[in-house]
This record gives C-alpha cells, structure tokens and sequence, in this order.
C-alpha cells in the first residue's frame, strides 16, 4: 500500500540510530564518513536496517544523511549503493518502505552563509534525484535546523520526483530552530510546499520533545513524526553516551502516541531495543490521524500569522504608487529605502509587510527578488507578495523563506489559471478580488458571487479554502454615496455564506477627498465591526492605529488593555515620516536594523566632526552589546545579528578604510580570532588600534588554526602575538593555542581579549597580558616593547 494511504490506517514506525550501531561495531574509524560504508562494508548496514526491521519497524533510513555533490564527489555511487543495502535488508519482509535520508548540506545559506538559495535547490535536486531512480520510498529530509534550507530540499523533492516526501527539523531547548523558527511557522510553511508528514528528529530525547508535541497536533493536518535521541548525550570515559534507557524513552513514546505521534522512531543514541519496546508498548494506543485544521495561516522565517482572530495589520507604504521619492529609490535600486519603509512600519506594530515595486521602467522581477532578499535580512515579518505578474509572482515565492501572502487574483479565468498552480506549488495565502476583467459588480451579492467563483477554480487547482482571503473592495466614497455600504455588506456576507476570511486596502475608500486620514480611520473602525479580518493600511496614520488599539481593547482582543496603554502612553502623535526621520539619526539604530549602507553613510558623515574612537566606543559597540542582548533574549534570531555585524562592519571600514596601513617603527604584533571562532570585529578595533599608534599588524583573521599562528610566528620571528576570543566555547582553542606557542617558541608574549575572558582566566590559560578592551591592548604592546 502507498504510505500516505497506509498512514491513514494506523500509527507507523521509523527505525532509530545508524551512527550509534556503526560506532559500538568499531566500524566508523575517525575523519572516515560513514556514509562510505555503503559502499566499503554494504553487509554491515543492510545487518543493521535487518535488526531493525525485525523488531518491528516499518520505515527504514538510508545511511545517505550527508551525500550530496557538496561532501561526496561520488555522492551518486553511495546513494545507490545505500538504497541497494536498503532493498537487501527488506527482501525479508513485508510492505516495509525505504526513506532516502537527508540532512544539512553543512552550509549556511544566503545571507547567514553563502550558498545561493537556487544552488541549494540544485544541490539537493541532484542527490534526490539519484535516490529516486534507485527506488526509494520516500524522501526523508531531516534534522534542518534552518527555515530555508529546509525549503531548498523540499523544494527540490517535489521537483524532481514524485515520492512522498517527509520532513523532520532539529528545534533546539528553546523550542526553535537555530536561525529562529517555531513550530507553527514551520508547519505552515511545510504543508504549503506539499510536505506529506512532519515533524522533529535529533536535538534531545522524547522527554523535551514532547514538549513540542501539542503545537503540532493542535496546528498541522498531516501526520507528525517524531524521531527523538535517546536523550541528552554525555562524554564518559572519553565515549558518548545517552541519558534515556529504551525502558524510558518508549514510555515516553506512548505518551507521544497518545498525543498524536504517527510515525515514532529513534535517532542518535537509539538502537533497536528502544524501537522493539515502542513498537510494543504503543500496540494498544488508540491512532490519532490529524483532522484538517483549516487556519489562515501565512508565516516568516521565525513565526506564523494567522488570520481570523485579532485583526491582522499589513503596512502599505513598500508601494511605489504615487510617490515620487520611493520611485527614484527603485530607479537606483536603492535597497536601503525599502528597508527604512519596513523598519518604520513594524515598528509601528504592523503584523505583515506589503511588498510592491512594479514600475513601468524596471524590470520588475529582478527588482522584486532584490527587495525580498533585502527585506529578509532586516525583518522577519511575514511578506506580502503584491504584483499583476505571475512570473514576478513565482520568483517571489520561491525565494520567499517562509509561507507568504499573495495580492491578489481576480475571478478572470485567465488570470487565474496563471496564479493558482504558482501558489499551489509553494503554498500561499492568495487574495481574492470580488471583481473580474469585465465588471466590479456594484452589490455586496454580486461581490460574494465573485468571491465564489475564485474559491470553487482554487479548489479545482487543490487549494484549500482556508489559503483563500476575500477582498471586497474598498471603492471611492467621493464618487459613490453608497460604496462604503457596499464594502461593508460585502465583508458580511462573505464571511456569513463562505467562511472565509476577509482583507481590504482600506484608504481607497478616500481617493479624492481630502485629509484622507480622518475619514479612512472611520471607515476603518466600520469595518472592524462588520468582521474585517485584516487591513492593507498605512501605519504611519495616527487616525488608523487609534482606530486599531482602541478596536482592540474594546473587543476583547487586548486583555487588561496592556497594548492600548503602551500604545496610548508612549506614542508622541506620529506625524507623516516620523519613523524615516528617526532613521536617520542615529547610528546605532542603522546598526541594530541592520542597514549597511545606511550606517556607513553616517558613519562617514560623522567621522568629519568626532573622533572615530569616540563613535566606535559612543555608537558600535553599544549597538553590538544591544543587539546580543536581543540574541540572547531571543527578540532577534542569526539572521538579524549577521546583519547588525556588517552593518557594524560597513560603519567601520567607513571610519577607518582610508587608515593606511602605517608603522613608525613601534614594534610588531601577530592577531587572530582563534579556532572555531568567526567574530572579528573586536580584533579588528584592536588591529586599526594597533596600527594607529604606529605597530606593525600581521592580520591571520579569524577561526585561525593553533598551527598557522605559530608558523607566523616562526616565519616572521615576532614574539608579540594577540588573540581574540569571544565565546565560551573557543577559550579552550585558545588555551590550545598558547600551549602550542609556549611550547616551540619560549620566548613568546600573548596579549588576549575578548568579552568572556577576565584577568583570572587569562593567567589560567597561561597569557601574557589580558586586555579589557582595545585601548589596553596598545597598552600591553607598549609595555612590552618598552620592557625589551
Ligand atoms: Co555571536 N555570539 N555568535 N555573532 N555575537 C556573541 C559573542 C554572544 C555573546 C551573543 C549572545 O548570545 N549574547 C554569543 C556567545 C555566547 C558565549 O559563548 N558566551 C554568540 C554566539 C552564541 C554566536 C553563534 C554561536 C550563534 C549561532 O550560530 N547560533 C555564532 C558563532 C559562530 C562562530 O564563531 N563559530 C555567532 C555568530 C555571530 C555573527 C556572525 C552573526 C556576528 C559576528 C560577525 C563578526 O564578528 N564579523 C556575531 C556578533 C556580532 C555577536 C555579538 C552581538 C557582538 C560581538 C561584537 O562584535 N562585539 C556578541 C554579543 C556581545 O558581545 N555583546 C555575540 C563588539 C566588539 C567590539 O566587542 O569583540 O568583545 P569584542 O571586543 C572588545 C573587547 O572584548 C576587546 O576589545 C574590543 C573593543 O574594546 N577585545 C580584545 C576583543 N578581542 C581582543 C583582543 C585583544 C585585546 C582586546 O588582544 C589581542
């Protein structure tokens, strides 16, 4: 039987470790992928997938999770031979499936790496392909712990093949993925693309991932899986252990079956008896295939939105139409423009962005990839995609990371048989106009008929229903008295016939007239009352979020009216621009937002009346320790830090670029950020520090191996060397680092910094001198050429 069918009927279950096996059979030799033994020793893994299977497992993993073109030049070779191991090891058996295993391509993508989106999709497409062509079952991709990557691999699953395709991500304690993600945001983005079943592997044991459990049973409508460690590991006597026994964990797999577990498995730590005490204990547990759960749901990177309960605010300011300042900014590709408009709006509070650049003299969808990418790095806002062309559309969406909202469709057969397969395929919310090519029809009936016609040609496409949102449109008051009734009549009467949620662009309603503000904020609150679900509005309107706090208060969406008192308390009345006014004041908030050539320009400006110490000190760093603060608080996720960084960066390489490289003869000094450690903007101060008080600066950079430190070392025979460390975790390559040093060259000196060292750890550790900050480093140097 084909698995999704089967999944109806009855709780399944994936086999559990691989690794665990291969290493207590001593099989795995260190530096040796064990992804080779497919080909070098196919027995040994077809033993294991056998003692698996025998045990009761129905679903078995390939040992392919890192083969792909990226790690495997004969990537092709260890698929196939991983899947033949596979099909060996169930000849056995009956009506057991084959899951082609893939995990992370070990690289970040743009902009937290530098894998373009369309190579991942590429890469993964290669590696997928071969597997499906050997005769996988289904297409595992597992252990993302990366929204958009996990996007690539499914992307590529459904595009090269048609096998089921399944998905596990990694949610760390905290309950999110590395760069951010929840749960809900991942589940609307999964089930968009077409995902069949999903869920979480690996990160820690069934005990913290049940946890996890109740988001997904409460949100997701395909089957959930979940493939937990055998808990927490620990190093004893020099091998990693587990802290869960099979007893524990398969308890806990009841639990989880209760819960709505599907397909139960196992991951690192696992072995066939904790999935044989699973299968067993679960045998009598009552199977919970999820309902279809039929929320509007559209998501970011980080989290979901979801449509229908409080209104839902979507700022309308990224729109070229009509404003002449934001149209030369398209014109130059001026990427920091868009980004100030986002940057105003959400902090205005606005739950979604609206995102439209069609100018008739660019090219639209390139500039329409650039502003996504562009607001990606900036904002985790859900975006919404607001374009007449599909082929724009369809390039949005595929880089969009996350679940978008799409504006807009009518009910013209042309254009809807262009739209539908493109939000089909990647899974969108789509807005649906009450109009057509030929008629906008005058009465609220003959708008809900509109909306009708959509809705059945959507579910023609298998669109869903509740991916549907209706515009009943807002037409201007001033040339029909009784437009505004109509919108409103319309708003009730689609909710009341189709179910479905509603949205409106709601300062049309004013064209014409003027002071457009205290009018549109009326009509705003009008339809609130008739149900509005969600607004296309201008945040920077007082009228507009007066209407929305105090709405929300008095409906109850805003309980001990916490929002409309911040709201109320702390907004001096914006006026038009306000947010565009306090962008461009300060540097540090260029920096905390992330806008390069924003900071760099200021940086430039001010450096012509202060001293480039004073703002580095006055304006970077605190933006740095601010924006760690917010990293550690989880308020911003990777994505936002790597932006403030270089935008950090972009500020002072504006301060100190044209610095020349000078030596008056001070003495000589060797940097690097050690081992395992990429921040460098630190060491970067102390180097431009270093240099301007007349030091010669060798700059080995950052994540610099123990050895290259030495060999500069030696080859330059300087005897000063600086390190830099900024975390917990790369003081140990530190001290690794000195030892190294102490030990082939007696005589050296090191200098270290870096925010978690302190003058104890450092003469721990065996440093020379422990420098707070950048200025003390200079001094260290100093004292030591003035002491030789
Ligand atoms: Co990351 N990061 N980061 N990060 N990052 C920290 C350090 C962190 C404290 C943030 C947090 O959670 N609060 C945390 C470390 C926690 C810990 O171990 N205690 C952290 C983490 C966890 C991570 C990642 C693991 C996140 C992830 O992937 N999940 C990852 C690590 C990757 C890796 O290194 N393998 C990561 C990545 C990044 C970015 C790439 C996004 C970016 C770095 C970009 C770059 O450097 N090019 C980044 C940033 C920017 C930070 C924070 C926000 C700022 C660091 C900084 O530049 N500060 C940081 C939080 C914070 O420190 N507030 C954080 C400004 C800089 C001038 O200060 O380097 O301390 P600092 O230098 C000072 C002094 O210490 C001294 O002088 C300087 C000026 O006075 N000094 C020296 C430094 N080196 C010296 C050497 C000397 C003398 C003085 O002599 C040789």
């Amino acid at each position: 039987m084909e698995i999704r069918e089967k999944l109806k009927h009855g709780r399944l279950f994936f086999d559990g470790a691989m690794g665990t096996l291969l290493q207590k059979s001593g099989l795995i030799q260190s530096g040796r992928a064990p992804e080779l033994l497919n080909i070098t020793n196919p027995q040994a893994i077809t033993d294991i997938h056998k003692q698996y299977l025998s045990v009761g497992c129905d679903i078995i993993k390939t040992n392919t999770f890192g083969a792909t073109e990226m790690r495997f030049p004969n990537y092709e070779e260890i698929i196939k031979s991983g899947i033949e191991c596979a099909q060996k090891a169930r000849a056995d058996f009956q009506e057991k499936y084959i899951a082609f295993s893939i995990g992370p391509s070990g690289k970040m993508l743009k902009p937290l790496g530098d894998i373009e989106f369309e190579d991942a999709v590429m890469l993964f497409s290669k590696s997928i392909s071969v597997a499906a062509k050997y005769g996988a079952d289904i297409i595992l991709v597992e252990t993302m712990n990366d929204c958009y990557e996990t996007k690539a691999a499914v992307l590529a699953a459904k595009e090269c093949c048609s096998l089921p395709v399944f998905v596990t991500n990694a949610y760390d304690m905290t309950g999110k993925l590395m760069t951010g993600a929840d749960p809900k945001a991942m589940i609307a983005m999964l089930e968009g693309l077409g995902a069949d079943a999903i869920g979480m592997n690996c990160s820690f044991g069934p005990d913290e991932m049940k946890k996890i459990v109740p988001i997904f049973s409460e949100y997701a409508s395909v089957p959930l899986i979940v493939n937990p460690n055998a808990g927490l590991p620990e190093v004893k006597n020099g091998e990693t252990v587990y802290n869960i026994d099979s007893e524990k964990f398969s308890d806990i797999m009841c639990e989880i079956a209760r819960m709505g577990g599907c397909i139960l498995g196992g991951c690192c730590g696992t072995a066939p008896e904790y999935i044989r005490k699973t299968v067993e204990k679960t045998k009598n547990i009552p199977y919970i295939y999820p309902s279809k759960k039929e929320r509007t749901v559209i998501s970011s990177y980080t989290h979901a939105v979801e449509i229908g309960n409080e209104p839902i605010l979507i700022g309308e300011r990224i729109n070229p139409t009509g404003k002449k300042k934001f149209k030369e900014a398209l014109k130059n590709h001026d990427m920091d423009y868009i980004r100030r408009e986002a940057i105003t709006q959400e902090e205005k509070g606005v739950h979604i962005l609206d995102v439209n650049v069609g100018l008739p003299e660019i090219d639209e969808e390139s500039m329409m990839a650039e502003a996504v990418r562009a607001l990606q790095e900036i904002t985790d806002l859900p975006l919404q995609i607001d374009t007449s062309s599909p082929k724009v559309l369809e390039k949005a969406l595929r880089l969009y990371n996350g679940k978008a909202l799409v504006n807009s469709v009518d009910a013209s057969e042309e254009k809807m048989n262009a739209v539908f397969p493109i939000i089909k395929k990647y899974g969108a919310v789509v807005v649906a106009l009450a109009l057509d090519a030929s008629e906008i029809p005058t009465e609220a009936e003959g708008r809900l008929q509109k909306i009708q016609q959509i809705v059945r040609c959507a579910q023609s496409y298998g669109i869903d229903k509740c991916n549907i949102i209706a515009d009943p449109l807002a037409m201007t008051v001033s040339a029909d008295p009784k437009s505004a009734g109509v919108t409103l009549d319309s708003i009730k009467l689609i909710k009341k016939e189709t179910g479905i949620k509603t949205i409106l662009g709601v300062s049309n309603i004013s064209f014409g007239l003027p002071q457009r503000a205290k009018i549109n904020s009326c009509f705003f609150a009008m339809a609130l009352e008739c149900g509005l679900d969600s607004a296309i509005m201008n945040p920077i309107s007082a009228p507009m979020m007066d209407v929305y706090y105090s709405y929300c208060a008095l409906k109850g969406f805003d309980s001990g009216c916490g929002k409309y008192i911040n709201y109320a308390s702390f907004s001096d009345l914006p006026v038009e621009n306000a947010g565009q006014e306090k962008a461009e004041a300060d540097l540090s908030f260029f920096i905390i937002k992330g806008m390069k050539q924003a900071a760099s320009h200021k940086a430039e400006e001010m450096k012509k009346d202060n001293d480039k110490f004073d703002i580095i000190n006055n304006y970077i760093i605190p933006a740095l320790n601010d924006a760690g603060e917010k990293f550690e608080k989880k308020k911003i996720f990777l994505p936002q830090l790597l932006m403030c960084a270089e935008a950090a960066t972009a500020a002072f390489e504006a301060l100190t670029g044209d610095d020349e490289e000078k030596s008056s003869g001070a003495g000589e000094v060797i940097l690097a950020t050690v081992k395992g450690d990429i921040h460098d903007i630190g060491k970067n101060i102390v180097k431009v520090l270093m240099q301007s008080f007349g030091f010669k600066v060798t700059d080995l950079g950052k994540d610099v191996a123990p050895e290259k430190v030495l060999e500069s070392a030696i080859n330059s025979g300087c005897r000063l060397v600086g390190l830099s460390a900024l975390m917990t975790t790369t003081v140990p390559s530190m001290e690794e680092t000195i030892r190294i040093l102490k030990d082939k060259l007696p005589d050296v000196k090191i200098i270290v910094g870096g925010a978690v060292l302190t003058q104890d750890y450092a003469n721990k550790i065996g440093a020379d001198y422990y420098a707070p900050d950048a200025m003390y480093s200079v001094n260290c140097a100093k004292e030591y050429y003035g002491e030789k």
